[in-house]
């Protein structure tokens, strides 16, 4: 037995524990986003799960009828799981999730003051073919629990107190920012905890990959395409960057933050406000990356002050390292520049 490792994994920094220990710094604190999070980590740790049956359940008929039951699809299951803990926390108040139309009014006995918008299994065109996906969150505080309105998600994303992922991969990551810097922790499976092994995650100022889906490049606006082009022939000595385009936002923004560069889905001719939704996944990952030092930005302003109107509305967007994310800034500016004159 190797005694040295065991002494070594006594002392493990946890999801918890380290949550505790932020929240310990505020004076105000009675524990209830510890309590919320805590929900949130349920749900991840089932849905990593049943993702890891995913494959097995494929061959059996993923949809289909088993021992006479209906199988769920897994992104349905991952709503229903992550709606009941959230509700279950007695911590939240609204809920708006990618897979419900309208947003869940929590009944006013189990209400807390938090508000949640979540995306439980984003990239899910990638489940069949064993890609990794991911659940998004984002975390707000509601002004008035007697009063709760729609308005209470309809915050802009510098408003939020914190957000996340959950990548379901070759192993199951959880990265999370509470305002005070970004951390990654991994599910140690055999002790079914997220273990703190990404502390104080900081983006490469600049990077040598771009992420876009290059199919729409025919469509796309003049700053994106010549951007595309920067990053392939570089005029100033510097090497071409890489491309590397997973389709799954929670595996192409985990690289991006790991790694540097820039991950982008932008306008175009023909969906003019891109296709990544606002609140479960533009905001939470924006978010993410200015805490570890980069930029978010949707082609007119930096992504976290817009004010969203509608519940799923989509937007452009431009995130990653700093420098890069200012390039396209640049481009932006001079195209405004030259259509203003
Ligand atoms: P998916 O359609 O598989 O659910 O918004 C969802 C999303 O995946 C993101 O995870 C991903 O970044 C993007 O769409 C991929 O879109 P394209 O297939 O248009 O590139």
């Amino acid at each position: 037995m190797d005694h040295a490792a065991d002494a070594h994994r006594t002392d493990l920094m946890t999801i918890t524990r380290h949550v505790l220990n932020e929240q310990s710094r505020n004076p105000e604190s009675r524990g209830d986003f510890t309590i919320l999070l805590s929900h949130i980590v349920l749900g991840c740790k089932f849905v990593a799960s049943a993702v890891n049956k995913a494959g097995l359940a494929q061959l059996i008929g993923l949809a289909g009828e088993t021992n006479g039951e209906e199988q769920k699809k897994l992104d349905v299951l991952s709503n229903e799981v992550f709606v009941k803990a959230l509700v279950g926390s007695g911590r939240t108040c609204v809920l708006v999730s990618e897979e419900d139309e309208e947003a869940t009014f929590v009944d006013p006995k189990l209400r807390g003051k938090y508000c949640v918008c979540f995306d439980p299994l984003d990239g899910s065109s990638n489940i069949d073919c064993g890609v990794s996906i991911g659940t998004i969150f984002g975390i707000y505080m509601i002004k008035d629990k007697d009063n709760v309105t729609l308005s209470d998600v309809l915050q802009p994303g510098k408003d939020m107190l914190a957000s996340g992922y959950c990548m379901y991969g070759s192993s199951c990551t959880l990265v999370l920012s509470t305002g005070s810097g970004v951390n990654g922790f991994t599910l140690d499976p055999s002790l079914g905890e997220f273990i703190l092994t990404h502390p104080d995650i900081k983006i490469p100022k600049k990077g040598r990959i771009y992420s876009v889906n290059e199919g729409n490049a025919k469509n796309w606006d003049v700053p994106v395409a010549k951007f595309v082009e920067k990053c392939k022939y570089p005029k100033d000595g510097s090497p071409p960057k890489s491309l590397r385009y997973i389709g799954s936002m929670v595996a192409d923004v985990h690289r991006t933050l790991l790694y540097g560069g820039v991950f982008l889905y932008p306008a175009d001719q023909k969906s003019p406000n891109g296709k990544l939704r606002v609140l479960y996944e533009v905001f939470p990952m924006s978010f993410l990356m200015e805490q570890a030092g980069g930029q978010s930005f949707t082609g007119k302003e930096r992504a976290l002050d817009l004010v969203p109107t509608k519940i799923h509305e989509r937007s452009p967007i431009f995130l990653g390292s700093y420098d890069d994310v200012e390039e396209i800034k640049a481009l932006y500016a001079e195209q405004a520049k030259s259509s203003s004159a």
